[in-house]
């Protein structure tokens, strides 16, 4: 059978003092795997210290070494973009692996990385967040609060604590990723290294599997790092969008704006019927109202994916009456066994507003809660259920 193909792609920008060990070493890193085809692509910018003539020179040496010259500076971002479509399209690579030209990232662990894929993984990260990884010592407090809280922080934001290194740039991506991912990376903000956390979280999103290996990131010996404010810019507003655009797809949310536009349609119209009408119809007309807001936007957007038939309407409309009229009641029952069993007291004060909050209050409040679970409840499993593909 045919070996697969790994390409380690490796950036560079004046790396003219690292690439030779770089190469030297990742080199005699791959002599030893067997089970793939390794290659190295170096993406060189036209470097002013002209690397990529170094490069060229070290053809000569290494089998398999390929060099990509970008005329301008495109970032790093827009360097690996370059460099995966060459590995991927040109060089027939099944895998490519994310490399520094500093020797910041060990090439003793790309077998582990190999390992990883093999088992089934789409993506691998070099991760310093997890047992067996570090970041050096010699890093300034800066670099290691920047670094650290940094990851902290986009776990917090994204809620996902899967992954402990967002920001490492040691990584394997095979193919099908590759193409998911890299269509949605083409504007200018991910030219630099707001690439690479918007290239994971695209990942993650999409379903792709992924895995960590732990590595001991070295500091680079030679030059200096190229990451800049432009960076902690663009990744913030990265995370801060990406979440908001995920809690906006968020059935919960949805749910909950459209149950206080109902509350909003309620309270409004009740004043208008009360001028037309006697208290008691008025109020049933608000409720109706409301129940009628309820019903269409969470039809047409909380549950568009599961969009009713017109001719469904009618008795899942009568449903949905019936499952508002339960959180009436609902709220009505915790209210009386509340009194009943509890009683009626004053719990506290609120300072400065003066306003008193008895357990009169406290029921109407879990009351409304406990309706709001049944009701979604009802919404999800009785009247917008998931239906199943197969007719
Ligand atoms: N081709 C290219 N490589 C870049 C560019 N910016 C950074 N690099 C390379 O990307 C790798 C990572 O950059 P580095 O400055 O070491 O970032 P750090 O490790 O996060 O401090 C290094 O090999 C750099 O030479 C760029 O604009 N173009
Ligand atoms: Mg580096």
């Amino acid at each position: 059978m045919k070996k697969k193909s790994a390409i380690i792609i490796i950036p560079t920008y004046n790396e003219r003092e690292n690439i030779t060990a770089t190469l030297e070493q990742v080199y005699a890193v791959l002599r030893t795997v067997k089970n793939w085809q390794c290659g190295v692509l170096v993406v060189d910018d036209t470097s002013p210290d002209k690397t990529y003539e170094l490069v060229k020179k070290l053809q000569n040496k290494y089998s398999n070494l390929h060099l990509f010259l970008n005329k301008r500076k495109a970032g790093l971002g827009g360097a690996y973009l370059k460099g995966m479509a060459h590995a991927f399209n040109e060089l027939g690579a099944d895998l490519v692996f994310q490399f520094d030209a500093d020797l910041s990232h060990d090439p003793k662990k790309i077998p582990q990385f190999l390992k990883k894929i093999e088992a089934g993984n789409d993506l691998v990260l070099g991760s310093r967040y997890i047992p067996g990884g570090s970041i050096p010592d010699n890093w300034g407090l800066h670099r290691k609060f920047l670094s650290v809280i940094g990851n902290l922080f986009i776990n917090i934001v994204l809620t996902n604590f899967n992954v402990r290194d967002w920001t490492t740039g040691y990584r394997a991506v095979n193919k099908k990723v590759y193409q998911a991912v890299s269509p949605e990376l083409t504007t200018e903000r991910f030219s630099g290294y707001t690439f690479q956390i918007g290239f994971l979280h695209k990942a993650i999103s999409k379903g792709f599997k992924v895995a960590e290996v732990p590595f001991h990131f070295k500091d680079r010996n030679f030059g200096k790092s190229k990451i800049g404010p432009e960076y902690i810019k663009n990744t913030l507003l990265y995370i801060m969008k990406a979440r908001l655009q995920e809690i906006f797809k968020n059935r919960i949310f949805k749910f909950l704006v459209v149950g206080s536009v109902g509350a909003f349609v309620q309270l409004s119209t009740l004043q208008i019927w009360r001028l037309l009408f006697p208290f008691q119809l008025a109020f049933f007309l608000a409720i109706e109202g409301a129940v009628i807001s309820n019903f269409i936007f969470n039809n047409f957007w909380t549950f568009s994916d599961r969009k009713l038939q017109s001719k469904q309407y009618f008795s899942k409309f009568l449903q949905f009456n019936l499952a508002s009229g339960g959180s009436i009641i609902i709220q009505q029952l915790i209210a009386f066994l509340g009194e009943m069993y509890l009683g009626l007291f004053d719990l506290f004060t609120l300072p400065i507003i003066n306003f008193t909050i008895d357990t009169g209050t406290m029921y109407a409040v879990v009351g409304i809660l406990i309706g709001m679970f049944w009701n979604f409840f009802a919404y999800s499993k009785i009247i917008w259920k998931k239906q199943n593909k197969a007719h």
